[in-house]
């Protein structure tokens, strides 16, 4: 039986919705929530998604506050930017978006943003929050993929679940996610000998590999439910790590490229970005 298709586009709308009602019912005697997106230099696909996470949280009532700055910026002044939005009262939320231009250095980047207003989680205390189990905010890619785990009421213990792609933002948070509950996580590389030995077992298969069509039909457990998060541009059209056409027939559930992993990447920063909020202004244990 060919797989289900997941609907990342309806499922992110649903979220919005959730989003949009609970801070309908906070509202009253409250600031709206603040997101500040930060995104330096013209990279075309990198301002796609920036406009993406706008106009997702203008639709929910989400007060984002653009930050565009050129590529030529130095580490110096985007750090004053970082800390003018950690001490902003009304942001309650901030993301970087990468990736950055290779002088700047990702890392003190990202370990400059307030934990507290991390909701893109990839600040070392919430990555590290990850790995105990405890964390305050998880990347919104993995989170958007246990999502659909859970909507589709998929069972996660004791499975065999495959993490093709190892980047701080996808394969390594995911892994733990999954193992957080009780899957046997197996973590694929560049380096791993006869990858398809290991995609086999995978009653779940996770692929962020940013290599086109790499997981072909055959390298699928017939009934596997298989998760491609690639967004790669070829020849002008948008496709996944995934090789729908063969691998589709094979699995019981796959998202496809475009319009599954990626518009739930945007509805689960604004998820974020309420807890962020509800935390600040005191309606839940503060961070
Ligand atoms: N800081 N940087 C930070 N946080 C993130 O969570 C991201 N990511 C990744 C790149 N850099 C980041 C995103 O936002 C990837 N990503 C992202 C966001 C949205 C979409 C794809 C990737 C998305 O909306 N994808 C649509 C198609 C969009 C198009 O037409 O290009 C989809 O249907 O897949």
């Amino acid at each position: 039986m060919p797989a289900q298709v997941v609907d990342g586009r309806a499922i992110a709308a649903a979220i919005r919705r959730e989003v949009q009602a609970e801070l309908k019912a906070l509202a009253a005697g409250h600031r709206p929530p603040g997101l500040a997106v930060i995104l330096v230099g013209e990279d075309a696909a990198s301002a796609t998604y920036v406009r993406n996470k706008a106009k997702a949280c203008e639709e929910v009532g989400i007060r984002s506050v653009q930050i565009h700055r050129p590529a030529t910026i130095s580490r110096e002044e985007l750090l004053t930017v970082l800390h003018t939005v950690n001490k902003d009262e009304t942001v309650d939320g901030i993301l970087v978006q990468l990736p950055l231009p290779p002088h700047i250095g990702e890392r003190s980047i990202l370990e400059a943003v307030d934990p507290a207003k991390d909701v893109d989680g990839f600040h070392p205390a919430n990555l590290g929050g990850l790995l105990t189990g405890h964390p305050l905010f998880v990347a919104s890619t993995p989170l958007g993929i246990m999502e659909v785990l859970d909507r589709f009421r998929i069972a996660i213990e004791g499975r065999d679940a495959v993490v093709v792609g190892w980047s701080t933002i996808v394969g390594k948070p995911i892994a733990f996610l999954l193992l957080h509950r009780r899957a046997t996580v197996t973590v694929c590389q560049k380096w791993t000998r006869d990858l398809d030995r290991h995609t086999r077992m995978a009653d779940i298969l996770v692929v962020a590999a940013g290599q086109p069509g790499l997981v072909k039909g055959d390298m699928v457990k017939e009934g596997a439910v298989v998760i491609d998060v690639g967004i790669n541009r070829a020849n002008g059209r948008l496709v996944g790590d995934v090789d729908f056409a063969s691998v589709s027939p094979r699995a019981s559930l796959i998202t496809p490229v475009p319009g599954g992993v990626g518009p739930l990447t945007v509805a689960m920063l604004l998820k974020n970005t309420l807890v962020a909020y509800k935390a600040r202004i005191g309606l839940a244990r503060q961070p």
